[in-house]
């Protein structure tokens, strides 16, 4: 679960070495946990702000840090203390899930989206005994990665609103028309099942989806999501990543 990590006394603008490191770990977070959750943690980091002493009990002191004061996770996963490292301008405490690299001092950002999905998988599957080395295929789950990395940064959608729904061609030419008419034809399973009326049909460089559905509010939020978030509807991609990787789906 959510621990408190670290209560900063560390002024604002302390200069120096700790400005430095208080500014590293904000740019870090920001790309973690992304917009929405730093205004979660900066919610409850003023939350805390306005704690007593008494709300730190699980906090420690770092002896090399003396202007700081840590509190330990709760996640179970880490037993040690930080380094230092948690510190955040003007006074604010700083909350949330702490992540291996915070407790380890070892980076863990794989430096690319695809290769860090490959990575975890391949880890997944060696973790569990049960997995059958002879059906894996990382190749094609490589393969499933570019197609998204085609239709998501490269196709062009160009949307048209309907009374009912959205109905949107999705084209490119060349490996990106490749991963348009893979995709797309088959997320109008998992449309339907999430109880809108979904079709595609072929376009010369594209396919043209149409999702509609007889509720207002409903038709609204399809104009509203459009192309790309129509696409991640469905609760089990990152399921399919897996068994694409055992060879036990594909699309
Ligand atoms: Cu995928």
């Amino acid at each position: 679960m959510i621990g408190i990590i670290g209560i900063s006394r560390v002024p604002a603008y302390c200069g120096g070495k700790g400005t430095f490191r208080t500014r590293w770990i904000m740019s870090r977070w920001l790309g973690k946990a992304g917009l929405a959750g730093v205004a979660m943690i900066a919610a409850t980091a003023y939350a805390a702000a306005q704690m007593p002493d008494h709300a730190r009990m699980h906090g420690q002191m770092n002896p090399g840090d003396s202007g700081q004061q840590q509190m330990m996770p709760q996640n179970g996963m880490q037993g040690r203390m930080m380094h230092g490292q948690h510190g955040m301008e003007g006074g604010m405490g700083q909350h949330g899930m702490m992540t291996g690299s915070e407790a380890s001092g070892q980076p863990v950002l794989p430096g690319q989206e695809a290769f860090g999905t490959i990575q975890e998988i391949v880890r997944i599957l060696e973790a569990d005994p049960a997995t059958d080395w002879s059906k894996v295929n990382i190749s094609a789950l490589r393969e499933h990665l570019i197609d998204m990395d085609e239709a998501t940064m490269r196709a062009a959608a160009t949307e048209r609103a309907l009374d009912n729904g959205i109905e949107i061609a999705v084209t490119g030419e060349g490996r990106t028309l490749d991963a348009i008419r893979r995709m797309i034809p088959a997320h109008v399973h998992e449309l339907s099942q999430l109880g809108w009326n979904a079709k595609t049909e072929d376009l010369p460089n594209g396919v043209k989806l149409t999702v509609i559905s007889t509720d207002a509010r409903q038709a609204t939020k399809l104009r509203a999501l459009g192309f790309m978030g129509i696409m991640v509807q469905g609760a089990h991609h990152q399921q399919h990543h897996l068994m694409m990787a055992k060879s036990e789906f594909t699309h």
